[in-house]
């Protein structure tokens, strides 16, 4: 089975977009997600996936993402980058492409459950923003601590030296502030 990592940066509320981008801009925030999603083991290179809407949010002079391989979601087959139609599609472009990320975070929390999948999602790197509360938020991530209230794997919440050790470099422990915005670098996981 493939596991799959979500990274997202959400507020306690689960606010992740505004205005089809960011709703805040935080460089330190944005290094780590490069640095994270760029990390892999020597020959390799990690696939991102996302969505339509976030692909075209990127800034075009740092898309693609550089030294990862995109992987875009979209039921538009003719787009200008590596397409696949939805999730459970993204094995196979994975596995082609020699390498080991409507609601694609919805959707890959839910694939676990409905495991027809060969991928789960096992691990999200969330950075919660602590705050201000931005509840302007137009687009938000599922809750996912809440929604396995119900299922008998739940999430815990890993140790930072965890943390550390899985995305293979030092990360900055406890609330960050950047620009007046506090936040902070945590993992997640859960049994499989
Ligand atoms: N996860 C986290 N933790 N923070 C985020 O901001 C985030 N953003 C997205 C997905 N997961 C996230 C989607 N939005 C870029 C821009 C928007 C974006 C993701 C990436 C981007 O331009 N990245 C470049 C720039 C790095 C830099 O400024 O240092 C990259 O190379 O990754």
């Amino acid at each position: 089975m493939l596991g799959l990592t979500i990274i997202v940066a959400a507020t306690k509320s689960n606010g992740i977009g505004k205005n089809s981008g960011l709703p805040w801009r935080l460089a330190k925030e944005m290094k780590y997600f490069a640095q994270v999603t760029t990390n892999a083991p020597e020959g390799y290179a990690n696939a991102v996936v996302m969505g339509r809407n976030t692909w075209e949010s990127i800034p075009k002079m740092f898309r693609p993402l550089p030294r990862r391989v995109n992987i875009v979601i979209s039921g538009n087959n003719k787009y200008e980058v590596y397409v696949v139609p939805d999730l459970t599609e993204i094995n196979d472009a994975i596995i082609h492409s020699e390498i080991r990320g409507r609601s694609i975070y919805a959707e890959a929390l839910d694939l676990s459950a409905t495991s027809n999948s060969l991928a789960v999602v096992d691990r999200v790197l969330l950075t919660r923003i602590v705050s201000p509360d931005f509840d302007d938020c137009d687009v938000f991530m599922p809750d996912f601590l809440k929604d396995d209230e119900s299922t008998s794997n739940k999430w815990e919440r890993a140790s930072h030296s965890d943390l550390e050790e899985w995305v293979g470099f030092k990360v900055p422990q406890g609330v960050q502030k950047e620009d007046g915005v506090e936040y902070e670098f945590q993992m997640w996981t859960r049994p499989t």
